[in-house]
């Protein structure tokens, strides 16, 4: 666990830095997909939302979530990720709707910086962000 201090504006700096966030979502990408095959298939990114604890702490869903209604929601994830309904997420797909969470993210943090606790997590994109801001100070 680690704890950052971030808000809007450190989350939006970075999805704007276009090579820096491509390349750490692709980090990301390419840790969820597990067997390799260039795609992420619906478990593979339900474990990557289950890991990153991000949709029930900001959309304030409870932890005590009953599973049937977390897998309707992880169902609705994956649609939205699935833009072309092939039934997997490719590279840009995920890409697109990271970009779009993370700016929604930013619009949700405003300009108050918050503390935020993150899980250990090498390819969490808001570590990454409050890493990012973090190196401009220093
Ligand atoms: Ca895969």
């Amino acid at each position: 666990m680690g704890v950052v201090v971030i808000d809007g504006s450190t989350v939006r700096d970075f999805v704007n830095d276009e090579s820096a966030f491509t390349k750490s979502v692709d980090e990301q990408f390419q840790s969820l997909d597990v067997n390799n095959d260039g795609v992420l298939s619906r478990a593979e990114l339900r474990t990557a939302f289950e890991s990153m604890r991000l949709i029930e702490a900001h959309f304030g869903i409870d932890v005590a979530t009953p599973p049937e209604q977390l897998t309707l929601l992880y169902d609705s994830i994956f649609d939205k990720f699935d833009g072309d309904h092939s039934g997997a997420v490719d590279r840009g797909e995920f890409l697109q709707e990271m970009k779009t969470i993370m700016l929604a993210i930013a619009d949700g943090l405003g300009e108050f910086p918050i503390r935020m606790v993150l899980e250990d997590d090498p390819t969490s994109l808001l570590q990454k962000a409050a890493d990012r801001e973090a190196s401009k100070i220093n």
